[in-house]
């Protein structure tokens, strides 16, 4: 096997902003990289999960214009997750805010078109802002995909699919709930989450969050669940993820499969690993099969992160032969 690629060297932003899109909601965004470059933007996975500086390593700096933002109550954005269960400000954070407030950051950079780099959520909010916005996409580099249909959602968080590959871990997730309602755990977990006592939604966090971080590697990564599990982050998350979840991703049943020959003249790349235990990867051959143009790469030894060896290789390579290309 030809040597994996892996990230490029730190970087440090050589502009951060603060932008106010609507509703009281601010927005961090970062740029780094080449400002002549070729403008990217990464669209942060969970949702809630935030941007992190790895996220700028896997373009060249050389010759990108990196954007990253933490997109509505998560990461540096604000109000945050972890402050507010404020029903009114959690009604302003749908799908269609987020794709609207990326408009507003392509607006304020002054960028025509840019290529949109998501994995995961990531991934989902990707084709929305893409099948919304195509003119203004010039390629497409999408990972571990997720649409959030209901099976999908189910997969992971209802009883009587993943338990059976990690029946521990799973003892650990459903905990907080009681048996009762272990039929309908997104929705439980809702309660609890937005329950104002931190007694009830700090436990009900850490097992959220913790049972994702948990199953995202093949192999288990320890500083990655530490970080998942810290309170504010924890709750965060597993509040954005939820609340997201339980409106069904604010989506019709099927829309991002049904609208991807929206995506037909776009440039794209599908990176899947095989043993993707957080997004199986029948959901990235329904997307790949209405594609037939896009690059389908299926890692057979990789799971769902971003940091899988595999993966990040197939991602690298991506960015890397986008950049050389000067027609986009
Ligand atoms: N969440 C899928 C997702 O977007 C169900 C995701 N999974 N893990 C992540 O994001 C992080 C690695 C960013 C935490």
């Amino acid at each position: 096997m030809t040597e994996r690629r892996t990230l490029y060297p730190e970087i440090d932003p050589y502009d951060t902003f603060v932008l106010p899109v609507g509703d009281g909601h601010e927005l961090y965004v970062e740029v780094s990289g080449n400002p002549q470059g070729r403008p990217v933007v990464f669209v942060h996975g969970g949702p809630g999960s935030g941007t992190s500086p790895r996220q700028r390593r896997v373009f060249d700096p050389d010759r990108y214009r990196i954007v990253l933002f933490d997109q509505r109550m998560a990461g540096r954005s604000t109000p945050h997750a972890s402050t507010t269960v404020d029903p009114q400000v959690w009604a302003t954070n749908t799908t269609g805010h987020l794709v609207a407030d990326m408009e507003q950051i392509r607006e304020h950079l002054g960028i025509e078109r840019w290529q949109v780099f998501g994995g995961s959520w990531g991934s989902c909010l990707a084709l929305a802002y893409a099948q919304a916005h195509a003119d203004r996409v010039s390629e497409l580099v999408l990972r571990g995909i997720f649409t959030l249909r209901t099976d999908e959602l189910a997969w992971m968080y209802e009883r009587g699919h993943l338990e059976h590959v990690y029946p521990d871990l799973w003892a650990e997730f459903v905990a907080p709930v009681v048996p009762a309602r272990r039929h309908e755990m997104q929705v439980a977990y809702h309660d609890l989450l937005f329950d104002p006592d931190p007694a009830v939604h700090l436990p009900a966090g850490r097992a959220w969050s913790g049972w994702e971080a948990r199953i995202i590697t093949v192999v288990p990564d320890e500083e990655g669940y530490a970080k998942a599990v810290e309170p504010e982050q924890a709750v965060a998350f597993a509040r954005i993820e939820n609340h997201f979840f339980v409106h069904g991703g604010f989506l019709r049943q099927g829309q991002l499969i049904a609208g991807a020959h929206l995506l037909a003249d776009i440039p794209t790349v599908i990176v899947q690993g095989r043993l993707d235990m957080c997004t199986p990867a029948r959901t990235a051959f329904d997307l790949a099969a209405r594609l037939p143009d896009a690059e389908f790469v299926v890692v057979p030894d990789a799971g769902h992160a971003f940091s899988e060896p595999g993966i990040l290789d197939a991602l690298v390579r991506a960015t890397d032969r986008f950049a050389a290309d000067r027609t986009g």
